[in-house]
């Protein structure tokens, strides 16, 4: 069914670091359901693997750094359409390119520190959910939201 579409949203370290964790929250609000969330600190391979389509950029060492330098926040979401709204409540990869509204826009300023990852397509969302999360840790649940939210 339409509505079981899920996407990998991660806060960053800069945003805990930056008190920013509860704009990862802004999803519920949204509509869309928590299916899991996690506190941890992602290791210098785990952020290699989640990066790896960068893996030719001159930033990608720095990027792994940056993103193994403290703990994550990651969150997996279902709904309706939630990998493309997902990027779109996101903003832009470079803050400077984000409209006002947008977390991106909102919260920080440098592409190398933009302090929020969510997935950009459904094949990278399952790629990303299957590196960070276990398949037991994804909490099934019928919920009100199919019907009153999702259609
Ligand atoms: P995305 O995060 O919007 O999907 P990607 O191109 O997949 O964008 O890049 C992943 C992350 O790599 C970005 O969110 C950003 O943190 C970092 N990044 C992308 N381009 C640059 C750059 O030119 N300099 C430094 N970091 C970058
Ligand atoms: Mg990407």
């Amino acid at each position: 069914r339409a509505s079981m579409e899920l996407t990998f949203l991660a806060i960053k370290p800069d945003g805990v670091q930056c008190g920013l964790m509860g704009s990862s929250i802004k999803c519920e609000k949204k509509g869309f359901r928590l299916v899991t969330m996690h506190v941890h600190r992602g290791s210098e391979e785990l952020l290699k693997q989640h990066h790896i389509d960068l893996k030719d950029h001159p930033f990608y060492p720095g990027l792994v750094t940056y993103m193994s330098s403290g703990p994550v926040v990651t969150v997996v979401w279902e709904g309706l359409n939630v990998v493309k709204t997902g990027r779109v409540m996101l903003g832009e990869t470079n803050p400077a390119d984000s409209k006002p509204g947008t977390i991106h826009g909102d919260f920080c300023i440098q592409v190398g520190r933009n302090i929020i990852h969510c997935s950009d397509s459904v094949k990278s969302a399952e790629r990303e959910i299957s590196l960070w999360f276990k398949s037991k840790e994804l909490i099934e649940l019928s919920t009100f939201l199919f019907w009153w939210v999702w259609v």
